[in-house]
């Protein structure tokens, strides 16, 4: 990518907190090659319907496929000309530029995915406590509307700490955020620090991306099952069990936090 386009990224990113890069994977070879990596994946990893520690799945849908919206470290399982691919296309050099720092490296890496058409909407978070801290991309290698953000100059990026399970629901009602609308072969980056909601109602499959400075690998993500090896990972669940295990450790983090916030001085 030349170095005006770089720059016109980065200004936006600076600016509003995120941009919607349009074509970012240009041409179609490559862009067929990722979504065959990726249903590749998908396919083999949801093949038996058991849950892993992989998976990431949606407690409230009763239809077993349309249970799983992430599969966690799709890399492993990416060949070496699809890594390729993913190396050759600047992102960590975007990210590396963005922080102006050189000990960047990728952090979570997840297949997002919705098989089936449904509303899949979760609570409002931030992925990231201050600005500059986690870069998020998501690559989409399938039209996708109704990802919802707020810019960076909106007042609630700054009055809302993390937000839980419980603490999310009074933000349903939220005003003035963004709707992201992405083609096949766009890329949003958007800082974890803006507030923002998971939502689309049709199929989708995107790769997502953390970017974060070396010494914040092992907390990247709070309430993922970082420290599973991959191997572990794949074992199977007990029916819910890690969707289960996630909203418990939600709710002990709120806890801890509204404790620290008013009891300890
Ligand atoms: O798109 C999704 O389903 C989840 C994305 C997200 O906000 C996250 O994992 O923190
Ligand atoms: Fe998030």
């Amino acid at each position: 990518m030349c170095e005006a386009k770089h720059e016109s990224i980065l200004s936006s990113l600076n600016r509003d907190g995120y941009v919607l890069v349009k074509k970012f994977i240009n041409s179609k070879t490559d862009l067929h090659c990722l979504i065959d990596a990726a249903n590749r994946i998908v396919n083999s990893v949801c093949e038996n319907e058991q849950i892993t520690k992989r998976m990431r799945v949606n407690g409230h849908h009763k239809r077993k496929r349309a249970r799983t919206w992430g599969i966690d470290d799709f890399l492993c399982d990416f060949r070496i000309d699809e890594l390729r691919l993913l190396d050759s296309s600047d992102l960590l050099l975007l990210a590396k530029r963005y922080f102006s720092r050189q000990d960047i490296s990728l952090g979570l890496n997840r297949i997002h995915l919705q098989r089936l058409e449904y509303l899949h909407k979760l609570f409002w978070h931030h992925d990231a406590d201050r600005f500059n801290t986690n870069l998020v991309a998501n690559i989409y290698l399938a039209p996708e509307i109704g990802f919802r953000l707020m810019r960076k100059n909106h007042p609630i990026n700054n009055e809302t700490n993390l937000v839980s399970v419980s603490r999310g629901e009074y933000f349903s009602l939220l005003r003035g955020y963004q709707t992201i609308e992405a083609d096949q072969g766009d890329l949003l980056l958007f800082d974890g620090r803006l507030f923002h909601q998971p939502y689309n109602r049709k199929k989708r499959l995107h790769l997502h991306f953390v970017f974060t400075r070396n010494s914040n690998l092992p907390a990247i993500d709070r309430f993922s099952n970082y420290k599973f090896s991959c191997e572990d990972r794949n074992t199977p669940v007990t029916h819910g069990g890690s969707f289960v295990l996630t909203k418990i450790r939600q709710f002990v983090k709120v806890v801890l936090d509204v404790v620290e916030r008013n009891f300890i001085h």
